[in-house]
C-alpha cells in the first residue's frame, strides 16, 4: 500500500518519504543573505521527503517582504551552499523556491524606491509590510515586453545560482498572488498584447519562465507551484477553471519534477473567482501531483490512496514539529505552532522546536 510513508521518485531522484516541507516564508535572512540560523532551521527538517525552501526573490525587483533571501547574488549562493550541503549530509534533498513578488511590493523595498512592476498597473488592495511597518500597497507599474523579457532571463540567472547553491531543483512560484500568479490571472492582468487577454496569452509568460529555468536544470528537476483559488494578495480571476485546465495541460507537456497545487482558498468558495474542485485538474497531469494545506496524515493517506495526489506539502505543522515525518508515522503528539514567531525574528520559534528524544 503506498502512503505518506511510502518513498517517491521526483524526477532522478528516491525520496524517502511524500511528506514535504512547504515552502514557507520566515524573514530571517535580514540582509536577503542566507545565515547560519537558517541552516539550522532546515537541517532539522531534512527528514521531510523534500524540502521546498521559503520563496528567495531572483533579483533586487523581485523582493516583497523586510528579512527574506535572494538567489542571485555570488554571497546569496554561498549562503545557500552552506545549507544545502547540510541536508544532503543528513541524507535529504532540497528544492530552491525562485521568486517574483511583482506587484506585492513597495517603493521602500525597491532598488532606488523604484516603483514594483506587473502586468498592469493595477494596485491591489490592502497593506504590505516594509523595514518601517505596515503602508498601503502602490499602483505598480506594469512592465514593458522588453522588460518581461528582461524578467525572464532574471529567473534564468536565479535558476543558474540555485544550481550553483548546490539545490536539488527549483520550484518557480506561481501562486498566492505573485508575478507569475498577476499574469494568469485576469483579476491582475489586462494587458491588451501577447502577455494578456485570452488564457494561451496569459500562460505565456509561465511558460517563457519554465523554458528559461529549464534550459538550465532540464524539466526533471523544475517544478511549478499554482493556487487556483487563492485570494492572497487581492487576487481573482472571472474563470478559474478553464484557465487552470490549460495551465496544468501545458505543463504536463514538459515532464516536470512535480506539479504543486495548494487548495489554499478553497474554504472560501467563491472569493478568488467561480468555485471549481481542484480534483479536476489532478487527473490531467501525469506526473507527481503535491497538494496543500490543511493536511493531516489521515486525510494525506487518504488522498494518496485514492490517488488525488502523490505526495502532500505540509506547512505549519513543519514549523513547530522539526521530526513531523517520524511523528506522524508514530502518531506522535505534535508541537503545536506560534503565529508570533512565523515572520522575523530570532531563534526563539524558529529552531527552537523540540524533536521527540
Ligand atoms: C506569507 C507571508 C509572506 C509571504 C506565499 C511567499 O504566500 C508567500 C508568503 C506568505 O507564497
Amino acid at each position: 500500500m503506498t502512503d505518506l510513508f511510502s518513498s517517491i521518485k521526483v524526477g532522478p531522484y528516491t525520496l524517502s518519504n511524500r511528506i514535504f516541507m512547504a515552502p514557507m516564508t520566515r524573514n530571517r535572512a535580514p540582509d536577503t543573505i542566507p545565515n547560519e540560523l537558517m541552516k539550522t532551521y532546515y537541517t532539522q527538517r531534512a527528514s521531510s521527503g523534500l524540502i521546498i525552501s521559503e520563496g528567495a526573490q531572483i533579483s533586487p525587483q523581485a523582493i516583497g517582504y523586510p528579512g527574506t533571501p535572494g538567489i542571485h547574488t555570488e554571497e546569496q549562493i554561498a549562503g545557500w551552499k552552506t545549507i544545502t550541503d547540510a541536508i544532503h549530509e543528513q541524507g535529504g534533498h532540497i528544492f530552491c523556491q525562485l521568486w517574483h513578488v511583482g506587484r506585492s511590493s513597495h517603493p521602500d523595498l525597491q532598488p532606488n524606491n523604484e516603483l514594483p512592476v506587473a502586468p498592469s498597473a493595477i494596485k491591489p488592495a490592502g497593506e504590505v509590510i516594509t523595514f518601517d511597518g505596515s503602508k498601503p500597497f502602490v499602483e505598480p507599474r506594469a512592465l514593458s515586453i522588453d522588460e518581461i523579457k528582461e524578467t525572464v532571463t532574471d529567473y534564468a540567472h536565479a535558476a543558474e545560482c540555485a544550481l550553483q547553491a548546490g539545490f536539488d531543483g527549483v520550484e518557480i512560484h506561481a501562486a498566492n498572488g505573485y508575478l507569475i500568479d498577476q499574469f494568469l490571472r485576469n483579476g491582475t492582468n489586462q494587458r491588451d498584447d501577447n502577455y494578456g487577454g485570452s488564457i494561451e496569452n496569459r500562460t505565456r509568460f509561465l511558460l517563457e519562465v519554465v523554458d528559461a529555468v529549464n534550459a538550465v536544470w532540464g524539466a526533471s528537476r523544475v517544478a511549478v507551484r499554482l493556487s487556483p483559488l487563492q485570494p492572497f494578495n487581492d487576487m481573482k480571476d472571472s474563470s478559474p477553471e478553464p484557465l487552470f485546465t490549460h495551465v496544468v495541460k501545458e505543463l504536463n507537456q514538459y515532464g516536470l519534477a512535480y506539479l504543486h497545487v495548494t487548495e489554499m482558498g478553497a474554504e472560501v468558495p467563491g472569493v478568488a473567482g467561480p468555485a471549481f474542485d481542484l480534483k479536476n485538474l489532478r487527473p490531467l497531469f501525469d506526473g507527481v501531483y503535491v497538494t496543500n494545506a490543511g493536511y493531516d496524515k489521515q486525510r494525506g493517506n487518504v488522498a494518496i490512496a485514492k490517488n488525488s495526489c502523490d505526495a502532500v506539502a505540509f506547512g505549519v505543522p513543519f514549523i513547530a514539529n522539526p521530526d513531523l515525518a517520524q511523528r506522524l508515522e508514530l502518531d506522535a503528539d505534535l508541537n503545536e505552532a506560534d503565529p508570533s514567531s512565523f515572520y522575523g525574528g530570532d531563534s526563539a520559534g524558529y529552531t527552537d522546536y523540540p524533536s521527540l528524544g
